[in-house]
């Protein structure tokens, strides 16, 4: 018989560890199909943060660096200038890469580095129960805000790629969802894209995900993507919205 699906082999034996309905194992099988697609498994260097998202170093298959909260992408950015023929990619959660390591997501794209960044915006942060962090919506309960975010107090969202997207040293930024099958297709499109700018060598490449936390959000599975669906999507921007003339014709 035909075989018509097989586990990627960008991704190890380890059992995904993540709470039912997380996402975070969709956009990383995603990553691993791109790798495997892109026959780059053996020649990429992975950088993990801390967080749910910080797990992927146990289930990607190829080589890895662990950085401390928020440093992925300074340690990437060190990683690919002392090995520029490997491709090296940040996995971090919003918590990591918008609010302690906020600096770092701006620098790096202002300095062009050639790495790929994949944002997972949960609109919270995860690991540690759910804290408000820069990405969580207005009036959005969470353990530190449980009447809801106030503006007045805490400010708005921050939209990261839409400020990445302005920095000329960024040539592909992309807002992608893993709520449906077809919002799959389409950020798998993005994450592959993303590699290919770095492997063509032009400057730096960032796609944002929007996942879902039922654990921390209070929802079911199913809820929690019709939840991602109504209240995160409107608020960020989706599609692709940087794409420069060079990165248009690979
Ligand atoms: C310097 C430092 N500060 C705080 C922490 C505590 N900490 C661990 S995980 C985490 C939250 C991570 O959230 P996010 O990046 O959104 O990832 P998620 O868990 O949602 O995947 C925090 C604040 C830490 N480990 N190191
Ligand atoms: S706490 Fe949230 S982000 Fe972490 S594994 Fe569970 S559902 Fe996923």
């Amino acid at each position: 018989m035909e075989k018509v699906f097989a586990k990627t082999k960008g991704l190890t034996d380890v059992p995904f560890s993540f709470c039912p309905g997380c996402t975070h194992g969709i956009i990383m099988r995603l990553i691993a199909e791109v790798m495997e697609e892109l026959e780059i498994i053996e020649d990429t260097i992975g950088i993990s943060p801390v967080g749910c998202a910080g797990f992927c170093q146990d289930f990607f298959s190829c080589d890895f660096v662990g950085a401390a909260h928020g440093r992925a992408q300074a340690v990437g950015t060190g990683v690919k200038r002392a090995l520029p023929d490997k491709v090296v990619f940040t996995y971090q959660g919003d918590g990591d890469i918008a609010a302690i390591g906020t600096q770092h997501a701006i620098h790096s794209a202002a300095r062009g580095e050639k790495i790929t960044s994949i944002m997972v915006n949960n609109a919270i942060f995860g690991m540690t129960g759910g804290q408000m962090a820069p990405t969580t919506l207005e009036g959005m309960k969470t353990s530190t805000s449980p009447f809801g975010r106030d503006t007045a107090l805490n400010g708005y969202p921050i939209d990261l790629p839409k400020v990445v997207a302005n920095l000329p040293g960024a040539v592909y930024v992309a807002s992608v969802s893993v709520d449906s099958p077809k919002n799959i297709i389409q950020a798998k499109k993005a994450i592959k894209k993303a590699f290919k700018v770095q492997l063509a060598g032009l400057g730096f490449s960032f796609v944002s995900v929007l996942s879902t936390c039922p654990t921390n959000w209070g929802l079911s599975p199913v809820e929690s993507l019709k939840w991602l669906r109504e209240n995160m999507m409107p608020v960020y921007e989706m599609g692709e919205l940087k794409v420069t003339e060079e990165v248009e014709s690979l």
